[in-house]
């Protein structure tokens, strides 16, 4: 049996896709009439603290998200494996999302955007792309497809991971002893890492001063679209008033729904959406996680289970 547990997302629709792409095999909801210990797999989004309750014949937790920072959060998680979204449809999205802003801000946005509002008719030529080097932080499954998404384009790439990967036309930092120099050769810093110990607040003022200042007129731009724990507002706010960063494009936030009083919203550098760069889609989701369903009643073993240990 399949239990639903999906909160902030309609669930109902899941459930439908669920059932109609896994029958006869039982798909239920909370609230429906079932025996918590003939649940088999949990498919969870910001689960209730509840959520796990009496469910003692776990097989494996299902994660919509790619993410799984909040899950691992959660007081009552059983033992069972996580296995977390990994979809060709979610990476596209997300690309489409990282190209857009890290385009943006290359062809210098801000600044033209200011001269319309005031007026002014000043010339200013951007680097070309092949000038302007995009980091990505997270070499993972949403950082090589951003990667690659980019690489036609003709920026010139690098990125950090915790382990060496090799791209080609990527150039590869990993480790901590690597950063500042990642950072010191970087224009447009995207973050695609996951949420961890480790990674909380990564993106602070001291690591906004690390960037490369001469190439992008205005200054360095980071793009998040990770988590909002990977950011130190005050610092975003600081540095884009300072002119430590030229622009920062948002996606996520320290909290979500950003609140009404945050001092983001009115930063004309600051490119606030929230939280949708990449979403999981119903119709290969559900192709997804009924496929590992089958599989593992099949007796494959499960893929892409998450490390609890590492966090990701
Ligand atoms: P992956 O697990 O595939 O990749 C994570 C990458 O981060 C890996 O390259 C890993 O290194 C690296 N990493 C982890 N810890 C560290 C560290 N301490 N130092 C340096 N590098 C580190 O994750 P995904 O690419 O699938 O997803 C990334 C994140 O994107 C998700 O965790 C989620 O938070 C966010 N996300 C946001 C969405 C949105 O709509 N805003 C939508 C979907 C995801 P290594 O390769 O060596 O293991
Ligand atoms: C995710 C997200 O982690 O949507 O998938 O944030």
């Amino acid at each position: 049996m399949l239990l639903l547990h999906l909160s902030d997302v309609d669930e109902a629709n899941w459930a439908e896709k669920l059932r109609a792409e896994l029958s006869p095999y039982p798909v239920v909801r909370r609230g429906d009439d079932f025996d918590p210990a003939a649940v088999r797999y949990i498919f969870a989004w910001k689960p209730k603290p509840e959520a796990f309750d009496g469910l003692t014949g776990l097989k494996a937790v299902l994660s919509l998200g790619a993410g799984v920072d909040g899950l691992l959060k959660h007081p009552r998680l059983p033992d069972a494996p996580i296995v977390r979204f990994v979809d060709a449809d979610l990476s596209q999205r997300m690309s489409d999302y990282v190209v857009a802003h890290v385009t943006m801000h290359h062809r210098l946005y801000s600044r033209f955007r200011a001269d319309q509002k005031a007026r002014r008719w000043s010339q200013l030529y951007p680097p070309a792309a092949s000038e302007t080097s995009v980091g990505i932080m997270g070499m993972g499954v949403l950082g090589q497809d951003a990667a690659a998404r980019l690489k036609p384009l003709g920026f010139t790439l690098r990125s950090w991971s915790r382990t060496p990967k090799s791209m080609t036309g990527v150039e590869g930092f990993a480790g901590a002893e690597a950063f500042d120099a990642f950072l010191a050769g970087t224009d447009i810093l995207v973050n695609l890492l996951p949420l961890t110990p480790e990674t909380t607040g990564i993106l602070n003022y001291e690591t906004f001063g690390k960037l490369r200042r001469d190439r992008l007129d205005g200054g360095p731009v980071i793009i998040n679209a990770a988590r909002g724990g990977h950011q130190r507002e005050a610092d975003i706010v600081r540095a884009l008033g300072d002119g430590t960063l030229g622009a920062a494009s948002l996606d996520v936030f320290e909290t979500e729904p950003l609140p009404e009083s945050s001092p983001l919203w009115d930063i004309e550098t600051c490119y606030i959406t929230p939280h949708i760069a990449a979403i999981s889609n119903p119709a290969s989701g559900v192709r997804y996680f009924s496929q590992i369903i089958r599989d593992h009643e099949a007796g494959k073993p499960l893929i892409n289970v998450v490390d609890r240990q590492r966090g990701y």
